[in-house]
């Protein structure tokens, strides 16, 4: 990678803030470009752990309660990629959304 395309590559990072809250996703819906990498910093609200997971790319991250972690998205390809949280009975709840990768 050249230093030029090292730098637009730093430009194009775009950074996103999901809140879960009430055992939901408060924004289900996201969209990137596949050349992007999308910071995400996932905020807790609730009196109990959440995790944040997208099986497609590998990423399993516990969210304990009040806690905000960050995690980068790398998905390399087009299509969409689903996320959710895989504490037993939260999926049905709400908390599964989709990032649509272009
Ligand atoms: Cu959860």
């Amino acid at each position: 990678m050249t230093p030029e395309e090292q730098a637009r590559q730093e430009i194009d990072r775009r950074l996103e803030q999901m809140v879960a809250e009430g055992t939901k996703f408060l924004t289900t819906s996201y969209s990137m470009s596949s050349s992007d990498v999308l910071g995400l910093f996932v905020e807790n609200r609730d009196s109990s752990a959440h995790s944040f997971d997208i099986d497609a790319l590998d990423i399993h991250v516990q969210v304990p309660a009040g806690a905000t972690i960050a995690l980068a998205v790398k998905p390399a390809k087009a299509g969409p990629i689903e996320f959710t949280c895989a504490i037993p009975g939260h999926r049905e709840a709400g908390m599964v959304g989709t990032i649509d990768v272009r």
